[in-house]
């Protein structure tokens, strides 16, 4: 049986991750909003991704024998000042969530929970690409500055990530 600090910790991550899927798929819904349709692409991948984050967690709880509760996800913001301030907002973000896994893991070093040790070791390196990629497109962004070429050719490579699934707009879909 999980610890309860664990358990709570981990109830308090689903909903951090949450919030990250929140916040990805509000960025995606500005970008749209701008024509930015590559990084709304982008985006919308990510938002996906920090599900799989969220439900990593719900499966591991539910198979320690604790009790998911899903909390209340709070509003994300809804506009940035332009697409390097909403990837700044995206890198400060995942720092955020950086600190969070690391004081996840200090807590399972501390009450010796070696099966969560290994759970949380998966964040800790999925951190560090995350953190990665978040600093890459915050470069390329600084990098192009108000050129509106470059901007959009930008724009074009951001749409090649591939999304994880899609969902039909239309009952005819
Ligand atoms: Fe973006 O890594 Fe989860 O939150």
């Amino acid at each position: 049986m999980i610890d309860q600090r664990m358990a709570d910790s981990i109830n308090d991550q689903i909903n951090a991750e949450m919030f990250s899927a929140y916040l990805y798929q509000s960025m995606a819904a500005w970008f749209a909003d701008q024509n930015f349709n590559g990084m709304a692409t982008w985006m919308t991948a990510q938002a996906q991704e920090e599900m799989i984050h969220a439900m990593k967690f719900y499966n591991y709880l539910i198979e320690r024998g604790g009790t998911v509760l899903l909390k209340q996800i709070d509003s994300p913001p809804t506009e940035w000042a332009s697409p390097l301030a909403a990837f700044e907002a995206a890198l400060d973000h995942e720092r955020y969530i950086t600190e969070r896994i690391n004081k996840m893991m200090d807590l399972a070093i501390d009450i010796r929970d070696h099966a969560a040790k290994g759970l949380l070791q998966w964040y800790v390196d999925e951190q560090v690409e995350e953190e990665a990629n978040a600093t890459d497109n915050v470069e390329k962004l600084r990098m192009v500055g108000d050129a509106g070429n470059a901007k959009y050719m930008l724009d074009k490579e951001f749409g090649t990530r591939p999304v994880l699934f899609t969902i039909p707009v239309s009952a005819a879909d």
